[in-house]
């Protein structure tokens, strides 16, 4: 297994430039040549071959104008200094973790898209790393941040009943050409979808995840893991068929940069270029004044105002608040199904933070969105539910809190209303 650090794709020579040639050009080339830099058999293996967009191709060991080229437009796609020599900030980028999509694909207009919006996805492998219940937890909240914003489903059926999605862990050589290489550099690719009429090709729309990396749904990460929720969370992006995005904090830029369970409005305006955006045809709120609160006697201090309800909590503690919504299970002969769940806060502070958001179906947890950690103003908040299963008994919201330190007015939290979307 290769370590961090002695991967035969990074380049490690500082000032690298043009006219040099040899090995640690070659590196630099085979940097480039795999994120889709500089022509490469990625460029098809992924898909992302543009007529417009032809990368370079350069002599193999020589930096020549070719290689100058490709690494500039590294160096612009992803906001460091164009100076087309390895300087020490393209050098430390270069070594960072990452997604193993090439860069070069136009988020829109590839025409690469689901003919449906019912998707399937189903596990080849699960990882060692994680109980199976723990993969499925965190691979249903990387779906429901899409599902959050779009009419897209997302059911997980058996591999061998042929899903869209396959999610495969797999270290090395796993069979697809592009083999993982050890713990760091790489941590993941998928595949994008087909472009409509043509029938989907086995690998597209899958997800590969490197087992060489230790893979956790908790937040904070322990030291050298990764968060499995926004690797995942990233991946589904190109089975949709997103490329990556030069918008540093959206979730489809290219490099790992910690716990991202949240979509940026550039991830949000290209998911729905492609597949359309969210129709509402039933929604059902309450008043913040309607919350029950899990542990009364860590509260503060609390009153209701006209239509919401301000909460302090105790320094140093955690609580849950639940929302039980006025829920139509069936109307008119038709049974309803669940869409996102949305809440409308305020904390006062950092120190008053919406931790996790659960979905219940009456006694049945049907999303659970952990680690979410919210502070601040969050006045229209969507919570996806990937599956979108019929209503049976009706909605619950329960939300996690974590009440830190600091004064008391750092500690309130403003509980204003809570929703829900139905499915047509
Ligand atoms: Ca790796
Ligand atoms: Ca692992
Ligand atoms: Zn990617
Ligand atoms: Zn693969």
């Amino acid at each position: 297994m290769t370590t961090k650090g002695e991967k035969d794709y990074i380049p490690k020579k500082l000032g690298l430039a043009q006219g040099e040639r040899g090995n640690e050009v070659d590196r630099l080339q085979a940097y480039l040549g795999k994120f889709g830099y500089l022509e490469s058999p990625v460029l098809d293996e992924f898909g992302v071959r543009s007529p417009i967009t032809s990368p370079p191709s350069a002599e193999k060991g020589v930096f020549d104008d070719a290689t100058v080229l490709a690494l500039k437009k590294f160096q612009d796609f992803n906001h460091l200094p164009v100076t087309g020599t390895l300087d020490q900030a393209t050098l430390s980028l270069m070594g960072q973790p990452r997604c193993g999509f090439p860069d070069v694909a136009e988020f829109t207009n590839t025409g690469r898209r689901w003919p449906t919006t019912n998707l399937t996805y189903g596990f080849q492998e699960f990882s060692p790393d994680l109980p199976n219940n723990q993969v499925i937890q965190g691979i249903e909240q990387a779906l429901s941040l899409w599902s959050a914003v779009t009419t897209l489903r997302f059911t997980r059926i058996a591999v061998s009943s042929n899903p869209h999605m396959i999610i495969r862990f797999a270290a090395g050589d796993h069979g697809d050409g592009n083999n993982f290489d050890g713990a760091g550099g790489v941590l993941a690719h998928a595949y994008y979808p087909p472009v409509p009429p043509n029938p989907p090709e086995p690998i597209q729309g899958d997800a590969h995840f490197d087992e060489a990396e230790t893979w956790t749904i908790t937040i904070p990460p322990a030291g050298g893991s990764f968060d499995l929720v926004t690797v995942a969370a990233h991946e589904f992006g190109h089975s949709l068929g997103l490329g990556h995005s030069t918008v540093t904090n959206a979730l489809m830029a290219p490099f790992y940069g910690g716990p991202h369970r949240f979509l940026h409005s550039d991830d949000i305006s290209g998911i729905q270029a492609i597949y359309g955006g969210y129709g509402i045809a039933h929604a059902m709120w309450v008043h913040g004044t309607s919350i029950q609160i899990e542990y009364p006697d860590r509260i503060e201090w609390m009153q209701r105002f006209g239509f919401f309800t301000r909460i302090r909590g105790k320094a140093n503690t955690t609580n849950w608040f639940h929302f039980a919504i006025p829920t139509p299970v069936i109307v008119d002969n038709d049974r309803k199904e669940v869409g996102p769940v949305i809440l409308r806060f305020r904390t006062g502070s950092a120190n008053a933070v919406v931790r996790d958001v659960h979905v219940f179906d009456g006694e049945a947890r049907i999303a659970a969105h952990n680690g979410v950690n919210l502070s601040g103003d969050h006045f229209f908040e969507r919570f996806g539910v990937a599956h979108s299963p019929p209503v049976l008994w009706g909605l619950g919201i329960t939300i996690g809190v974590t009440f830190g330190g600091g004064t008391g007015d750092q500690r309130n939290m403003d509980f204003i209303a809570a929703g829900c979307d139905l499915r047509p």
